[in-house]
């Protein structure tokens, strides 16, 4: 029986085959069945541990190879027909070459391997906004991660038909075997054989040589991201690097936010957060990509494009973010962390501390050693439904209505907790102008601060002056059904270098603030940089805090805005005229309020 009616799939699972010359073709059913055999194969071939079931049950982990730990930036292409449709914040390559480069790679690259075909969906099978891929990979570990995050299986080549759209998407390890060679627990390809390529205006993915997260599961942000935007500005909805979660008052009121952080800033933190103030209630319903159109009420409506959580795993702890302690307790993969001597996971941050285990680079492990564990951007990928406080909503396909949206990003010093945008053009002006500095979820990011506008700079598509144009597009046709804007930093340090604002779950009292805001209770003072919550508009009850520290928190340094503003111009200049007039417009507006 032909595994799909669907000729035009067929036909390009067919041409992939005769390129890479797999030994076997395997069609993904999504079963729990597959899941299992694909996990025990790869125990059996040392390339995943089991974890020890008492502790952690249907769990596993694997040691990446010490090269393939992250994203790469440098690596990862936007070959639109023009050099001009990337912008000068993508890497460009023509794609005609580009595709002759990958094609002499993928030649003969799956030799010795089972070549997958995985059928997803991003977002519910059947929402309005969703959309079907299909992954093509010779890596059994991008199977079952594939499985959690997405949903995988035969009832989307059900809902694809006979000539359904799909998103073709093309992954190899870049290790082909020779006959008899044995396999590495973990194949990739050198640094410079990695590609992680974007053909926009064919809806296309190639990616080559590396095995790990967003450089290997093309749904994420290949797809979700870097495709969707493009198909967005084209379609007119969004597609953004974003948490949704819902926010319920004491009295029943609900509000929906979506806050775009860079990567390891705080999504998933965020968007499964206790709050610390009575009455009120998370929900969380997506922790990185939203996926927003236009309802037929004129609001905007968000899904959660996935299905699984690919989360930072230092850090993460009973304390911080008990949620996603508890998603993990089964039915888990984790990558890079310490393996204890009682077969369980541990990484740097965790409740309770570890004295001796397995590092992430396969060596015996104690911390006198002086050396992290868990490498900084070890992570868990954990069923979303395994979240306790999954929004039951979270699979609507109508997706649920926006209220605010969040930017922000990691800020040692300058920027304020939290500023409300005067309206919806200095909101864009505030997503547009972000900055962050870095973290270790890219593996060659090493600047100390950089604007990373919206937290898409490396997952944007297309121009980002394009994409700021279609912000303000967004922004015209919602009207005064707009969410409201606000930017915060959850990451301002004290001179000895502590955090000033305790952070996670009393991060809710800032959320309060806003939901207050938009409802039109709570008092706001006007500064140059945005609205600023009063003095005792922010509820700090019961929270242990000085009035010192309160005070810096909400403080606005004209002169070190006056060198943001310098630092923002420099960076806008690099787009030239396809910088909106609006956004410059914006740019006068503060540079004269802080004259
Ligand atoms: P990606 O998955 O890479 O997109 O990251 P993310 O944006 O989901 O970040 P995540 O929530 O995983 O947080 C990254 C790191 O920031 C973790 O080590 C967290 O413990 C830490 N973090 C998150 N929220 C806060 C906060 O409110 N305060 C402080 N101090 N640290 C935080
Ligand atoms: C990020 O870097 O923003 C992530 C992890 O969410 S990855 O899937 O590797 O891109
Ligand atoms: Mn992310």
């Amino acid at each position: 029986m032909p595994h799909t009616k669907h000729a035009k799939l067929s036909a390009w699972v067919d041409e992939v085959a005769a390129l890479c010359k797999p030994d076997q073709v395997h069609w993904c059913d999504g079963s729990e069945n597959e899941y299992s055999r694909l996990t025990e194969e790869m125990i059996a071939s040392g390339s995943a541990t089991r974890l020890n079931p008492a502790k952690r049950p249907n769990s596993v982990h694997f040691r990446s190879h010490p090269s393939d730990v992250a994203r790469v930036e440098d690596r990862t292409y936007i070959a639109s027909l023009t050099r001009d449709a990337a912008g000068p914040t993508n890497n460009w390559v023509d794609p005609v070459e580009l595709k002759k480069t990958m094609r002499g790679l993928y030649d003969g690259c799956m030799r010795g391997r089972t070549m997958y075909v995985i059928p997803f969906s991003m977002g519910p099978i059947g929402s309005p906004i969703s959309k079907i891929g299909i992954e093509i990979t010779d890596s059994p570990y991008v199977v079952t991660n594939m499985h959690i995050m997405t949903r995988v299986g035969k009832k989307v080549l059900a809902a694809l038909g006979k000539d359904g759209e799909f998103i073709p998407c093309l992954h190899s390890v870049g290790a082909p075997l020779q006959p008899g060679e044995k396999d590495v627990a973990w194949p990739c390809a050198p640094i410079e054989k990695k590609y992680i390529s974007h053909f926009p205006e064919e809806n296309l993915i190639w990616s080559y040589g590396s095995g790990y997260g967003g450089n290997a599961l093309l749904g994420k942000k290949c797809l979700a991201l870097r495709i969707a935007s493009a198909m967005a500005k084209r379609e007119g909805w969004m597609a953004e690097h974003m948490l949704i979660l819902r926010l319920t008052s004491p009295e029943g009121r609900r509000f929906h936010i979506a806050a775009a952080f860079p990567s390891a800033c705080g999504k998933t933190n965020l968007a499964m957060l206790q709050p610390t103030i009575p009455g009120w209630k998370v929900e969380c319903i997506g922790d990185d990509i939203a996926w927003m159109k236009i309802g037929p009420d004129g609001r905007l409506r968000a899904i959660n494009p996935e299905a699984g959580f690919f989360g930072v795993a230092p850090g993460t702890s009973f304390r911080s973010n008990p949620m996603a302690m508890e998603s993990i307790r089964r039915n888990s993969i984790f990558t890079n962390c310490v393996l204890t001597d009682e077969g369980d996971i541990w990484w740097e941050g965790m409740d309770d501390p570890c004295n001796h285990g397995i590092d992430w680079k396969g060596k015996e492990w104690t911390p006198a050693g002086g050396q992290k564990g868990a490498h900084p951007n070890a992570r868990f990928t954990a069923p979303a439904r395994q979240c306790p406080i999954i929004c039951p909503d979270w699979e609507d396909p109508a997706g649920v209505p926006i209220d605010i949206f969040i930017f922000g990003g990691r800020r040692s010093a300058v920027v304020p907790l939290v500023t409300q945008s005067f309206n919806w053009d200095h909101g864009v002006y505030l997503g547009a102008t972000a900055a962050s500095e870095a973290t270790a979820a890219a593996l060659d990011v090493k600047h100390a601060l950089r604007r990373d506008p919206f937290a898409m700079l490396p997952f944007c598509g297309y121009h980002m002056g394009d994409y700021w144009a279609h912000w303000f597009e967004m922004g015209d046709k919602l009207g005064d059904k707009a969410p409201k804007i606000f930017y915060v930093n959850w990451f301002r340090k004290s001179p000895e270098g502590k955090w000033l604002w305790p952070g996670f779950g009393d991060n809710a009292r800032v959320l309060k603030w806003m939901c207050e805001r938009v409802a039109g209770k709570a008092a706001a003072q006007e500064s140059p940089i945005g609205m600023l919550p009063s003095k005792d508009a922010l509820d700090l009850k019961g929270l242990k805090i000085g009035d010192a520290e309160v005070t810096e928190l909400l403080r606005v340094d004209k002169a070190a805005w006056k060198a943001e503003l310098a630092d923002i111009e420099q960076f806008m200049s690099q787009f030239g005229d396809r910088v909106p007039a609006r956004m410059r417009a914006q740019l006068e507006q503060m540079r004269h309020r802080l004259s």
